[in-house]
Formats: C-alpha cells, sequence, structure tokens
C-alpha cells in the first residue's frame, strides 16, 4: 500500500474526505460536503480554498499561477505564519514569516460532524530546519472545520520548560469582485504600523478602501472585521478570537508583478485585483508569550452573507 492509499484507508471519509497527490508530491485533503468544498494542503497545513455551496466563486482566493511544489509557499488560501511574522528579527537568512507554510504537516484526525461539517485536523512535523530555526520544544496543530462557514483553530503547545515567543497569524486571501471596490469594516479608531510608510503609527479614520498598495499591522485589536464586495455583491465576515493584531494587504499593480505568481485573474486585469488579504495575527506589539507546558489558540470563523 502507498502512503496515499494508507492514508484514505485511514482518514478518508466516503463521500467528503479524499487524499490526493500532485505531480511534484503533495499531498492535498479534497472536501465536498452538503454545505461546501475545500481543499487543504498537507504541506504547511494550509487551506487552499474554500467555497459555500450558496456561491458562485470562491470565498478564499488562490492565485491561478500557484506554484505548488515542495518547500515553495502557495499564493494564496490561508498560510500559517508561524512562530515568527514577516522577516525573522536576527536571522535574515530564515524564511519569511515562519517555516511553518512550507513543511510537512501530517493528518492527526478527520470527522464528519453531526453539523453536517467536515472537520480536519493537522499538526506540523518537525525537521533538522525546523529545530535549527526554532531551538524550543513545540507542538503546533490546526483544526480546519468545513461547511457553510470556515472555521480554522490555530493551536501552539510549549512542551518544554521555559517560555517561547511567537509571532503567528493566519495570512488568508479573500476573493472579490475588484479590490476598488471593496471596503473593510471593523478597524475603525485602531492604532496601526504602516509597513508602506517605514511602519510609521497611524490609527484609523472611518472603513478602510484601497487607491494603492496597502500594507498596515492594526494592533491591540480583538475586532471583528467585514469585507464589503460591491462588485461579487457579498459580505464576508471575519470573527477571531485569541488574536489581537490584523493585518490588511494589498500588493496593488507593481508589487504584484514583481512577485510574478498572482496570475491575470479571472478579469484579465490582475489576480491581485481579486484577492484581499485580512490576516488575524499576534504580530509585532502583540507578539504572544507561551510559558512552559501551556497552550495558546488563535481561532478565526470566516462567513459569507449576501449584501
Ligand atoms: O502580510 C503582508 C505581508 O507581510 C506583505 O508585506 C507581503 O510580504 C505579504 O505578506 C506576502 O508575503 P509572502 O512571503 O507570502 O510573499
Amino acid at each position: 500500500m502507498t502512503p496515499l492509499e494508507h492514508l484514505n484507508a485511514r482518514l478518508s471519509i466516503p463521500g467528503q474526505l479524499g487524499f490526493r497527490a500532485n505531480a511534484e508530491g503533495l499531498v492535498f485533503a479534497e472536501i465536498d460536503n452538503a454545505q461546501a468544498t475545500a481543499s487543504i494542503c498537507l504541506q504547511g497545513g494550509h487551506v487552499v480554498t474554500w467555497q459555500p455551496k450558496t456561491e458562485a466563486r470562491p470565498v478564499i482566493w488562490v492565485s491561478s499561477a500557484a506554484k505548488f511544489a515542495p518547500g515553495k509557499s502557495i499564493r494564496g488560501g490561508a498560510p500559517v505564519c508561524w512562530p515568527w511574522f514577516g522577516p525573522h528579527e536576527t536571522e535574515a537568512g530564515f524564511p519569511a514569516h515562519g517555516y511553518a507554510r512550507t513543511v510537512n504537516w501530517e493528518v492527526t484526525d478527520s470527522r464528519a460532524l453531526d453539523s453536517g461539517e467536515t472537520e480536519l485536523a493537522l499538526a506540523l512535523v518537525e525537521n533538522e530546519q525546523t529545530r535549527a530555526q526554532w531551538p524550543h520544544r513545540s507542538r503546533l496543530e490546526i483544526l480546519v472545520t468545513v461547511g457553510r462557514s470556515l472555521k480554522l483553530n490555530l493551536i501552539t503547545t510549549n512542551l518544554g520548560d521555559h517560555d517561547f515567543v511567537i509571532g503567528e497569524a493566519l495570512h488568508t486571501y479573500f476573493e472579490i469582485g475588484d479590490i476598488a471596490e471593496v471596503r473593510l469594516l471593523g478597524l475603525e479608531g485602531c492604532e496601526y504600523l504602516d509597513k508602506v510608510e517605514n511602519f510609521a503609527r497611524k490609527r484609523q479614520e472611518g472603513g478602510i478602501t484601497f487607491s494603492g498598495e496597502t500594507d498596515r499591522v492594526y494592533v491591540n485589536t480583538g475586532a471583528e472585521c467585514v469585507i464589503e464586495d460591491a462588485g461579487l455583491r457579498r459580505r464576508i465576515r471575519i470573527a477571531k478570537s485569541g488574536s489581537q493584531s490584523t493585518v490588511v494587504w494589498t500588493p496593488w499593480v507593481e508589487k504584484a508583478e514583481k512577485m510574478g505568481d498572482m496570475g491575470p485573474g479571472t478579469s484579465g486585469q490582475g489576480g491581485w485585483r481579486e484577492m484581499v488579504c485580512v490576516e488575524s495575527a499576534n504580530a509585532l506589539d502583540n507578539r504572544v508569550t507561551v510559558p512552559a507546558g501551556q497552550t495558546r489558540r488563535l481561532n478565526v470563523e470566516y462567513s459569507v452573507e449576501p449584501f
């Protein structure tokens, strides 16, 4: 029996969950239940896309030019940034946003819930790279619950005998009609660090609209956010707990062209126009100390309604 056959034998759920591999050997969990479809790449514990059956378009965006290859970050979905957010504090050679999104995770459980949702549990598999970049005994798990809403629980456990500090984010790309036609609500009055202006500290006035590269870390906020999308005539609700930062990002055209993996988008005007990142995080001022033997959870629930 191949490892994929073994995985399917142990953890697939007839009629709603199966596992497949791509030509590069990455394994994906494919979920199709009565409420939604979703695809999760085992590398990175990475929800690649999620589409409730009520929606004509996915709610979580993935680039048509995304690379799905071992050790490569995927452009789109809900990347897990851990155990640091952004560049490493001291090691320029360490991967941006931590290593969690580019190393293998294993499926530890799968369940068909009475609610009709499908639940998948994954845990990061440590290796030489992770131990070299993170000299602490820890366990990182994600619980993915797929249905009319998408619930993600990112669980950090400190297995060692000393405290450690993490930065973390669910760096989620949401699919929208067009970046110029959306408004992001929920962060009014919050302080943010503006990465486009050398981390200048500012305060948000009113709702957020987009007319250029935007890269902001809102701090000390547990607020629920709503993306009002006039293009697709829907609202995407982003509820969270265990997160005190919200990162808002659009690369706009120059950055997107340099990145090279944003794709043309359905309109051909650039995939960057059809996504916005609203990331539930603990970053910068809000990095988290996890005491020895303790567990920290960062939880989100995404849902969508007509607008
Ligand atoms: O969260 C926003 C951000 O930190 C941007 O500065 C940009 O770097 C983006 O993440 C994407 O990062 P990635 O490493 O996935 O290309």
